[in-house]
């Protein structure tokens, strides 16, 4: 069994329904259990900013799935909401991230863990701080709060 974090967000349609859901379908799955989901949050888009608001939320689960597993099965929820890849970093009706999963840290291409966006966003990492404020991130090791605080020193006001 692994401990894992997935980000989650949508932006197109019902947006709260998507994500509740999004939330059920990964529980169903035999081989995840959703141990914590944090309060739901609307974000102003980042880095495609011709866009919609998103809500934005982070769920803990526990997995027997391998990383590969877990990913093919949360892109799998994703096509069912009818998510299209269409603009990188654009609208959709429902985005899952594996954003940690243990204290696992790969560049395989087709999965990079932890996720390689995580450090700088904050509709991630205020999420991710409600549900799992001590969780180290590898390979630095610093806590998701201490992860928080330092992206808010280096903002700029
Ligand atoms: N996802 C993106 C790009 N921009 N902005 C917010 N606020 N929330 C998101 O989930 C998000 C985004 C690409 O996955
Ligand atoms: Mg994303
Ligand atoms: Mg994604």
């Amino acid at each position: 069994m692994a401990e894992a974090y997935l980000g989650l967000g949508s932006n197109l349609g019902d947006r709260c329904a998507m994500l509740d859901e999004a939330v059920r379908r990964l529980a169903r799955h035999p081989g995840i259990s959703v141990v914590r989901v944090a309060a739901y949050r609307e974000t102003a888009p980042v880095d495609y900013l011709e866009q919609g608001n998103f809500i934005n939320t982070a769920v803990a689960v526990n997995t027997s799935l391998s990383p590969l597993e877990l990913l093919e099965t949360v892109q799998q929820i994703e096509a069912e909401f009818g998510r299209k890849r269409e603009v990188r970093f654009g609208p959709r009706t429902l985005d899952i991230d594996i954003l940690l999963y243990g204290d696992l840290v790969v560049d395989g291409g087709l999965l990079v863990l932890p996720h390689p966006r995580l450090h700088e966003r904050e509709f991630v990492l205020v999420p991710l701080a409600e549900i799992a404020p001590q969780t180290r991130i590898p390979p630095d090791d610093l806590t998701v709060k201490e992860m928080l605080t330092r992206f808010y020193r280096q903002r700029r006001p």
